[in-house]
């Protein structure tokens, strides 16, 4: 059975997969409204399993400049998580097709997708699926493309087991990434939900003056990877995207960008709070 999920897995654009029992996150649930959707689909008298992970590699080549330096083309402020179509979208259509087909292959099991916005927590549950480490900075760190992977999960009623795919890397916890993290967020994210910049950059609503300055002083518009960039474990790794990204990127947010915030992942909190990133970024705001 095993043999025929990593098939149909692999054959629907995911190869970088691996199983962990529900069992071992079934206490951690985030709460959200997928929460109740999962107890729907999984009620006490017929549980869920396993949780497959997948991992959707989204890091781009860095773009050549004349001088090889970069950022020389203009000034990136976007993290690079926001630089790709929607993954919300993209990664979650390829997800529920997976689903779909093994719905088929599997008649009377059930098949349940979610990423991000899901009641599963997708770091632990893709470290203890195999997939790679939880770095100091609280990311999954994956042997080859680093931690520039956004995870996705399909919850299902088939007892799986027997993968742990490679041989994960270390975290060194050398430090760098808190040393360099410039909301100080030490233990991300359960001690950094004030200060964390990736969280200030989508807030809504009125900024303290310190939270503002935290926008200015980076130059982030959305997101942030200062902890991401300094991690050794990121160095030399693979930067061929997954193909649901279709080769699409967008590095810098500027005023045009805004015209059309559909499939953009920083798009989710709208457009008035981008343009007051944006602005406080251009020494106009605030
Ligand atoms: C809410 C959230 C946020 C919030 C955080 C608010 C908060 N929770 O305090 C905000 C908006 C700030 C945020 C930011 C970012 N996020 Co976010 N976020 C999430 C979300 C939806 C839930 C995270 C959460 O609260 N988990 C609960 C906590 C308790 O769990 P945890 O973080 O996994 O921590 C546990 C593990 O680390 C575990 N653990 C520690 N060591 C070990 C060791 C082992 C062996 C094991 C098994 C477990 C383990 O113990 C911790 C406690 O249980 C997840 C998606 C999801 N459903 O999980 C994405 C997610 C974690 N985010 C993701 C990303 C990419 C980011 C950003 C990098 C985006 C960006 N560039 O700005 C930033 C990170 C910024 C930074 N400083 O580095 C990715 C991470 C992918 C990866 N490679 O790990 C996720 C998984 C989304 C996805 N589908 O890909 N995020």
């Amino acid at each position: 059975m095993e043999h025929t999920v990593h098939r149909i897995l692999a054959e629907s654009g995911l190869p970088l997969h691996g199983f962990c029992p529900f069992s071992a996150v079934e206490d951690r649930l985030l709460p959200c409204r997928g929460r109740d959707r999962l107890w729907e689909v999984f009620p006490p008298e017929a549980p869920a399993k396993t949780v497959i992970a997948a991992l959707f590699p989204y890091r781009f080549p860095d773009e050549k400049t004349p001088s090889g330096l970069p950022g020389e083309n203009g000034r990136e402020n976007l993290s690079r998580y926001a630089r790709v179509p929607d993954y919300h979208l993209a990664a979650g259509a390829v997800l529920k097709q997976a689903a779909g087909r093994l719905a088929e292959t599997f008649p009377g099991e059930r098949f349940l997708p979610f990423i991000d916005s899901s009641p599963i927590p997708e770091v632990r549950t893709a470290a203890l699926a195999g997939l790679g480490v939880v770095g100091e900075h609280g990311l999954l760190i994956h042997p080859e493309y680093g931690s520039w992977v956004f995870i996705g999960t399909i919850t299902t009623s088939l007892a799986l087991g027997g993968s742990v795919p490679g041989q994960p890397p270390h975290c060194p916890r050398c430090g760098r990434c808190a040393a360099v993290c410039p909301g100080d967020c030490l233990g991300f994210p359960s001690a950094g939900r004030e200060t964390c910049l990736s969280a200030i950059t989508q807030k809504k609503g009125e900024l303290t003056p310190g939270e503002a300055d935290q926008i200015r002083r980076s130059g982030m518009a959305g997101g942030c990877d200062f902890r991401q960039e300094a991690c050794p474990r990121n160095r030399g790794i693979r930067t061929d995207p997954h193909p649901c990204f279709d080769g699409r990127y967008e590095r810098t947010l500027t005023g045009e960008s805004l015209q059309d915030l559909q499939g953009k992942a920083y798009g989710w909190r709208g457009k008035k709070v981008l343009l007051r990133n944006l602005s406080l970024i251009d020494g106009k705001g605030g």
